[in-house]
């Protein structure tokens, strides 16, 4: 038995002293009197959006190769390096990035996986090496998945053939259903198997319809959408409406939807999407490396929307710098401050936390985000000795989190009951680092 040592359990009612849990046998929460320590606990953050390999490219797209760099020219540069990809480096770089996740407080990782066979497309032996690689590093490190296998059809809205590089992305659906049913046998406490439809530009709308009517009802259902304005044109152009209203028209949007991205929207569309109950993944980071756009986050708060962080292409890991830049951006945009908040609180930190751990169980299937009988037993313990939280009392500690650096202040993480990261280590980054470098070594030597 686990007990959760803290004096402070942040709630979505915000702190209180008067709760305490223990982790049960199965890695779930049973309440208990509260504990005599003195420190914070907050429940693990989910990461909505993750696609593991490209950690092991951040910070080499970041040379002009062209005055006109964008997105779509970031994309070349992201397809030749996963074209270098293995299982087995596949397998290193998400070992590697999934301890850091860890470290900085992501405790569920959502994996938006679509390099799913050799590079000339052909499925490898298994044919969900793939998965299984990323089943494994999460499971060496004890971070909590949603493996999302992507369905990727075509290499645009037109329904054009994919590229040579897109080749190793690609399924028909029957194949596609094929993985996913093989995969979602494997589900367990710790794994769950949702699908993602890589965008509307990459999967016909027959395609579309064909995998949800054989989906199954609790499976959480990811997508890309209206990330970019060119996408934006072309959807209009080929489907006759914007991605966003397109997808509500002709889909049951619910609960079960996640929109990845969904950057470029009218009112309408925001006010469709917070009334359809789905969940908007905003990777801020990425976003702003991509040159993306701002999601217009004060008009979905107030039409009530839901919304969640991932760190995407992870250019950074780290779920306080998603947080604090979503902020920023909108201050950026509207030359004020203290945009993101709430009836509920004048704290932006708080808002910001309060929000993405409420997209928990919808978008990753499991029962995570908030400490209550019977959840999950994943929680971080902040560092409350650490400089940044000096005097402090605990009504400013969120604050203080997300708004004082880079300094990590995670200092223990626990998932199921089990302490996978002490004094900001993870229990096993050296020999994770060891063989991610010896990987990169040969990642970049070709
Ligand atoms: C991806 N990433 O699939 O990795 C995409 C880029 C695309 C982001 N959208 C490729 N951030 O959208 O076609
Ligand atoms: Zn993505």
């Amino acid at each position: 038995m686990t007990t959760i040592d803290a004096a402070m359990l942040w709630t979505p009612a915000g702190w209180r002293a008067d709760a305490g849990f223990t982790a049960d046998v199965s890695g779930r929460l049973r309440a208990t009197a509260s504990s005599a320590s003195k420190h914070w606990a907050v429940p693990g953050i989910p990461n909505l959006h993750s696609h593991a390999f490209q950690r092991a490219m951040a910070g080499l797209a970041e040379r002009q190769t062209n005055p006109e760099d964008s997105f779509w020219t970031w994309r070349e540069t992201m397809y030749r390096f996963a074209s270098r990809m293995t299982p087995d480096s596949v397998h290193a770089v998400a070992a590697q990035l999934y301890a850091e996740m860890l470290e900085a407080g992501y405790t569920t990782v959502c994996e938006f996986h679509y390099l799913h066979h050799a590079p000339d497309g052909r499925p490898y032996a298994d044919p969900a090496a793939m998965s299984h690689a990323l089943i494994a590093a999460a499971q060496e490190t004890g971070i909590r998945l949603t493996l999302l296998p992507v369905l990727y059809m075509s290499g645009g809205f037109d329904g054009r053939a994919l590229s040579e590089r897109q080749r190793r992305f690609g399924h028909d659906t029957e194949a596609f259903l094929r993985l996913l049913d093989g995969l979602r046998r494997e589900e367990s406490d710790m794994l769950r198997v949702g699908c993602a439809f890589h965008s509307l530009r990459a999967v016909p709308a027959e395609a579309m319809h064909a995998v949800l009517a054989a989906l199954p009802a609790d499976a959480p259902i990811h997508i890309h959408i209206a990330e970019q304005i060119g996408e934006v044109q072309d959807c209009i152009a080929l489907r006759g409406a914007r991605p966003v209203e397109w997808l509500l028209g002709h889909a049951e949007v619910d609960p079960r939807w996640i929109l990845v991205h969904a950057t470029h929207l009218t009112p309408a569309e925001v006010q469709g999407i917070a009334t359809s109950g789905a969940t908007v993944a905003i990777c801020t980071t990425t976003e702003g490396n991509l040159g993306d756009g701002l999601f217009p986050l004060r008009d979905y708060l107030d039409a009530g929307g839901a919304w969640g962080v991932g760190s995407d292409s992870h250019i950074s890991v780290s779920p306080v710098e998603e947080l604090r830049w979503l902020e920023y951006g909108q201050r950026l945009m509207t030359r004020h401050r203290n945009i993101a908040v709430q009836p509920e609180s004048s704290s932006v930190g708080e808002t910001l936390l309060r929000g993405t751990l409420a997209s928990g169980e919808n978008a990753t299937g499991h029962a995570v985000g908030v400490l209550r009988e019977g959840a999950c037993a994943d929680w971080i313990t902040l560092d409350d000795e650490a400089p940044q939280f000096a005097g402090v009392h605990t009504d400013d500690a969120i604050d203080r989190w997300i708004f004082s650096g880079n300094r990590n202040l995670v200092r223990e993480v626990h998932v199921a009951g089990r302490r996978v990261v002490a004094d900001g280590r993870h229990h096993v980054r050296d020999a994770i680092a060891t063989r991610y470098r010896d990987t990169l070594k040969t990642l970049l030597s070709d």
